[in-house]
């Protein structure tokens, strides 16, 4: 091909790249924006102290990590929560995504870290999944707080996982573990979907704009 005619194809791709996201940002410009309510599809804690049990018909959930630095040996128990997406129209744009949990009790004048860490991996059902076949997750967390008080709700901003589940398998799982060992016995326990307190029960709140 003739060098001249290179530079034309090269340069008319280039027009219609910056055409085509020029049309794309105008189309979410004068977006509308909405929100959704979902709530889990599956929890359930799972527990290194009974590798092989399922809780996924209990109506808490808990965070607890102990390592004992004496004899090196650790127990953790953590959490699952996934979310189907798919009641999102397709033709939207994820803005932001919350998670909402309930924490009933944490110790008196005990700060504990909670972190959720993505899970890309889609966990055995609700009354399947034990510690022994629970789906890995990101070492990194999403995001963290920190509990202080009991009977009260804390969010989690997981915008980022929300988005990159929606252009996956639209099935998003969050992970909520203690981020660092305490004293032996000192956990959080929150409300799972099977809590009698309806709005207690753990939900993601996604914003989604709608192009106009
Ligand atoms: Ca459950």
């Amino acid at each position: 091909m003739k060098p001249w005619r290179k530079h034309f194809l090269l340069k008319s791709i280039l027009i219609l790249i910056s055409l085509l996201t020029i049309l794309l940002l105008l189309g979410f410009k004068g977006a509308e924006e909405s929100v959704i309510t979902l709530y889990p599809i599956l929890d359930s804690y799972v527990s290194s102290l009974e590798p092989s049990a399922n809780f996924g018909n209990d109506a808490c959930l808990y965070a607890y990590h102990y390592h004992d630095s004496e004899t090196g040996l650790t127990s953790s128990t953590n959490s699952y929560i996934m979310f189907d997406l798919s009641d999102i129209p397709s033709n939207v744009k994820i803005d932001s995504a919350v998670l909402k949990l309930f924490i009933i009790e944490v110790p008196e004048g005990v700060e504990i870290e909670l972190g959720v860490h993505h899970c890309r991996d889609v966990p055995q059902s609700e009354f399947g999944i034990t510690w022994e076949n629970a789906p890995s997750f990101n070492p990194t967390p999403t995001d963290t707080t920190i509990a202080i008080e009991s009977t009260c709700h804390y969010i989690f901003d997981v915008s980022k996982d929300a988005q990159t589940a929606w252009l996956e398998d639209k099935k998003l799982t969050e992970l909520l573990k203690m981020e660092k060992s305490l004293d032996e016995g000192i956990m959080a326990r929150l409300c799972s979907k099977q809590s009698p307190f309806e709005d207690r029960r753990p939900r993601l709140e996604i914003t989604y704009l709608v192009p106009t």
